[in-house]
């Protein structure tokens, strides 16, 4: 049996559909509350002191997404919008700091180095982040009347996108990540019931979980920009909007200027498994899966997509 690369430089078993475990072994997932999590980067033990200790305030402000999705961007808006009244583009900490290190997760930053942090000192609003799906969040944020924002994206792109950032850890092919996510076994998945948790809440409480698209904030930038400010309480004034203040976020978060930065061209988060800030911004395309899956291997995905989705408005074009 023909070996590969795993994430920990040792040889896993080569990846067959009937070798049903082996995606988890090798990417260190463990099934944990019906959901995959990759385990060796956040300990279930910080998923469980997340849910008993974390106390959420009104004011809160949390950004979920899959990995992928287009986290770093979203934190990168969140991040000025919220603060554009502190901070001019020029001076604004996103210029030293890569995205992530501005809006901590819950699971993988705060509750990892421990287990009740005290994060009662942060100035409000507070901005949190996370990959766990809805149903793993902490009781006291469903209670509260905290915003949640959630991204997602056409899973076919997350794959391609997946597939290129891992190569720091493992050396499968596209094939292989598009059969994970074909079995559900992919980190935070099932993609579908992620995806879902978050659909039917913001359908449930539009006020409190906002449902985004990669495609669509990439399509309209500014639209959808002015959509998230007016979710978060952070809507922009006439004035704002007539000298191009919203322009001037967009323009700043953009794909192109984001990566230029020094903080990401050549930055690495503290403590963090990641070689390199410059990671997180590989192409920033929509549709470029088309270049790496073949029409059959969409179309199984798709299918399968149809299948978990059904019945509930949510689709994936
Ligand atoms: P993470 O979950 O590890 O934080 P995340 O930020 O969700 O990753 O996704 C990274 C993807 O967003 C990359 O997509 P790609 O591989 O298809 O290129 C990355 O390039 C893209 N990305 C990062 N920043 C931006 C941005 N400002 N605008 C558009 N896309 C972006």
């Amino acid at each position: 049996m023909e070996s590969k690369k795993s994430s920990l430089g040792s040889s896993t078993p080569d990846i067959s559909p009937s070798a049903a475990p082996s995606y988890a072994y090798a990417l260190g997932l463990t099934q944990f509350q019906g959901f995959w999590i990759p385990s060796r980067h956040v300990p279930t033990s910080s998923i469980i002191s997340f849910q008993k200790y974390f106390q959420a305030l009104d004011e809160d402000i949390i950004v979920v997404s899959k990995p992928k999705a287009g986290t770093t961007w979203l934190k990168a808006l969140v991040f000025t919008i919220v603060n554009r009244h502190s901070y001019t583009l020029s001076n604004t900490p996103l210029n030293s700091a890569n995205p992530h290190q501005l809006i901590p997760f819950f699971d993988a930053d705060l509750y990892k180095e421990n287990p009740n942090p005290d994060l009662s000192k942060i100035s409000s609003p507070r901005l949190f982040s996370t990959h766990l799906p809805y149903s793993m969040l902490a009781d006291s944020i469903k209670r509260s009347n905290c915003r949640i924002v959630y991204i997602t994206r056409n899973p076919f792109d997350i794959i391609v996108s997946l597939r290129h950032f891992f190569r720091f850890i493992d050396d499968w092919s596209v094939e292989d990540y598009l059969e994970m996510f074909c079995r559900g076994e992919e980190p935070y998945g099932p993609f579908w019931d992620h995806a879902l948790g978050y659909w039917n809440m913001s359908v449930e409480k539009p006020s409190n979980v906002l449902f985004m698209r990669y495609e669509e904030l990439k399509e309209d930038s500014v639209a959808q920009t002015k959509r998230l400010a007016e979710f978060l309480g952070f809507a922009f004034s006439m004035e704002e909007e007539k000298t191009g203040v919203v322009n001037q976020i967009v323009d700043f978060c953009s794909f192109n200027n984001l990566k230029d930065l020094e903080a990401n061209k050549t930055g690495k988060i503290p403590r963090s498994i990641i070689p390199s800030n410059k990671l997180f911004f590989r192409s920033g395309k929509v549709g470029d899966y088309v270049n790496h899956l073949s029409p059959a291997a969409v179309e199984r995905l798709s299918n399968i997509l149809k299948e978990k989705l059904n019945g509930s408005n949510l689709t994936f074009n």
